[in-house]
């Protein structure tokens, strides 16, 4: 009886899932699927890149968290269109919000949507939005151990954003033990080290968001199994 329940919620979040990437791909919006744990820096990540990209593409930004405003204040200030989707506690986005996210969104004036999710490492990797890709992140405040211990999070991404690298020298986090780990858990994700704080490699970040064919392209979008 529970595992019914359980795949219903599955089988509604992913029709929603499709019909989020039927309306981006008919409004020409590519999709960014934003994860890591609570605190990775994930809006941080996003106060820096998102200047970078604004003189030639149309930026959007959905921002999930259970409560407060506090992450679209701080996109807000940045001068793209925000929402704040708020879960009321619960531990990921889903699709159905998402949905009544894009519908606050002036769709047709924007090219590249970012969506955070809820910070957590474990659930928000099970649900599609509708996201045309993910990119996930980890901080090295978290442990050189996170990959190995919540791979979900790291599999299948194009991209992994190692954050805060600034504060490595603080802690025991050890850059060739998380390469290692990443590499078994995604042999194809791009990692890219980054200090959000000192603007330092979000040139790196930005260089490739612009030059990744993103919509149209061999990512996996849609369909994924539902682990854990
Ligand atoms: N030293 C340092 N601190 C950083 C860096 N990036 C983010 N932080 C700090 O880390 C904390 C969390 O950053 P956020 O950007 O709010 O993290 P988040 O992942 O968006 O957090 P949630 O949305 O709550 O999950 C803040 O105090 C940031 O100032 C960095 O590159 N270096
Ligand atoms: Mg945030």
């Amino acid at each position: 009886m529970n595992i019914q329940v359980l795949k219903n919620i599955f089988q509604r979040n992913d029709n929603a899932a499709r019909e989020n990437r039927e309306l981006l791909d008919s409004t020409g919006v590519t999709c960014i699927n934003l994860l890591g744990g609570a605190g990775a820096g994930k809006t941080a990540l996003l106060e820096a890149v998102i200047p970078t990209l604004t003189d030639s593409l149309r930026v959007a930004v959905l921002e999930g968290d259970l409560a407060t405003t506090k992450d679209a204040a701080r996109i807000d200030a940045l001068g793209v269109p925000v929402v704040q989707l708020l879960t009321d506690g619960g531990c990921h986005l889903t699709a159905t919000l998402v949905q009544q996210g894009l519908q606050r969104l002036p769709l047709d004036q924007v090219d590249l949507l970012f969506i955070e999710n809820v910070g957590n490492p474990i659930c928000p990797a099970n649900f599609d939005l509708g996201e045309h890709l993910r990119i996930s992140v980890l901080s090295v405040t978290e442990g050189d151990d996170k990959p190995a211990k919540y791979p979900l999070l790291f599999k299948d991404v194009p991209l992994i954003v190692l954050t805060k690298c600034d504060l490595q020298p603080l802690t025991d986090f050890d850059f060739d033990t998380v390469t290692r780990d990443l590499r078994r858990i995604s042999p194809e994700a791009d990692i890219l080290q980054t200090q959000a704080r000192k603007g330092i490699g979000i040139d790196s970040l930005s260089t490739w968001l612009r030059t990744r064919k993103l919509r149209g392209s061999p990512y996996p979008v849609g369909g994924r199994q539902h682990e854990g």
